[in-house]
């Protein structure tokens, strides 16, 4: 089977290459010109340069591929950029999307596409409502999940107008090594790892601690992309997470035990985010159901692991 993974030079791209290819797939991996796939996965794929905002760029690749399967990563991800450049945000994460949808209409063969949304597309949950199922109604709470709402209308709209392939995940919280520390478990690894190498005052600054999110392992998420891109179903949403929410105060405290130095804690009111939902988990029955995925690698052997990488990329830069 051939894929084609778009936004393969990013954090989830990396995993999701070594995954595949591993499943013996043949893997076409597309990203930015200006990026670079991780150097243990060139050997595992082949790569390609690509701008999913170039319509006819975007058109031309996918008759070049030919894909069997199409693994949508290409996004601008952040939620804190989201509210800074929404234009871009906005761009990238629908137009991108519906043309990557326009391209593969073209093609003689319909590949089978997986497309990323987010958890955070359903925005503040009541009590009762969590965990999050699938059917719950979407109320997005930042720019970011607005733009991923939006692209998962595109994609049903197509699956409904042309009998598209297409299988929708709305991803929770995905975190493990190489993360860029814009996010949350991997900023405070750096300053850990920083404080730990004297770079640092002992100091670790925070957003809102009291948040709760569905946070899992990037490895096991890149486990259940496959199994979907096998076995999901067109035009079906699939929650992918843990279905367990973690205050972000519990990544501090896995991350405070395994630091090798004491640290102190201070708000940053530059991490605040404008709207903030206090709780996220997802329902991942029918993921589980479908593909009989479940989760595998508990959260602390994940710190674990970053804090790892945290500190052997310190010790690179020195
Ligand atoms: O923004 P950059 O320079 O880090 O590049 C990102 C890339 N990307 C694009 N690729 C093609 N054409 C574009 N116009 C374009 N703009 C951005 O997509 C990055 O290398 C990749 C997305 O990877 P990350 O930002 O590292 O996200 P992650 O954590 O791998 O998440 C993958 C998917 C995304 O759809 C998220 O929204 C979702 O999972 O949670």
């Amino acid at each position: 089977m051939k894929s084609l993974i778009l936004g393969a030079a990013g954090f989830v791209g990396a995993y999701a290459i070594r995954q595949l290819a591993a499943d013996g797939m043949t893997v076409h991996a597309a990203k930015l010109p200006a990026e670079q796939i991780a150097q243990d996965c060139e050997a595992l794929c082949t790569v390609h340069d690509l701008d999913i905002l170039d319509a006819d760029a975007t058109e031309a690749l996918l008759r070049d591929v030919q894909p069997d399967c199409i693994l949508h990563l290409a996004a601008q991800s952040s939620v804190a950029l989201s509210w800074k450049k929404p234009q871009l945000t906005a761009d990238i994460n629908i137009k991108g999307t519906v043309n990557l949808q326009e391209a593969a209409r073209t093609l003689p063969q319909q590949p089978r596409i997986l497309l990323i949304g987010s958890g955070e597309e359903y925005g503040a949950l009541k009590p009762e409502q969590i965990p999050v199922k699938e059917d719950t109604p979407l109320h997005p709470a930042n720019v970011y999940a607005a733009t991923k709402a939006a692209a998962e209308q595109f994609a049903q709209l197509y699956v409904r107008a042309y009998g598209m392939n297409i299988v929708l995940v709305r991803a929770f919280n995905h975190f493990g090594p190489g993360q860029r520390p814009d996010f949350v478990a991997a900023d405070f690894c750096r300053q850990a790892a920083e404080i730990e190498c004297g770079l640092h005052e002992p100091v670790i600054r925070t957003g809102n601690l009291s948040a709760k999110r569905d946070f899992t392992d990037v490895r096991d998420i890149v486990r259940a992309y496959a199994l979907l891109l096998q076995s999901g179903k067109a035009g079906t949403v699939y929650n992918v997470g843990s279905g367990r929410a973690i205050a972000v105060s519990e990544i501090l405290d896995m991350i405070r035990s395994q630091c090798r130095v004491p640290f102190a804690v201070e708000t940053d009111p530059a991490k605040l985010r404008p709207v903030d939902v206090p709780v996220i988990a997802a329902d991942i029955s029918r993921l589980t159901a479908d593909t009989g995925w479940f989760p595998q690698i508990p959260p602390a052997q994940t710190v674990s692991d970053m804090l790892e990488s945290a500190r052997r990329l310190l010790k690179e830069q020195a």
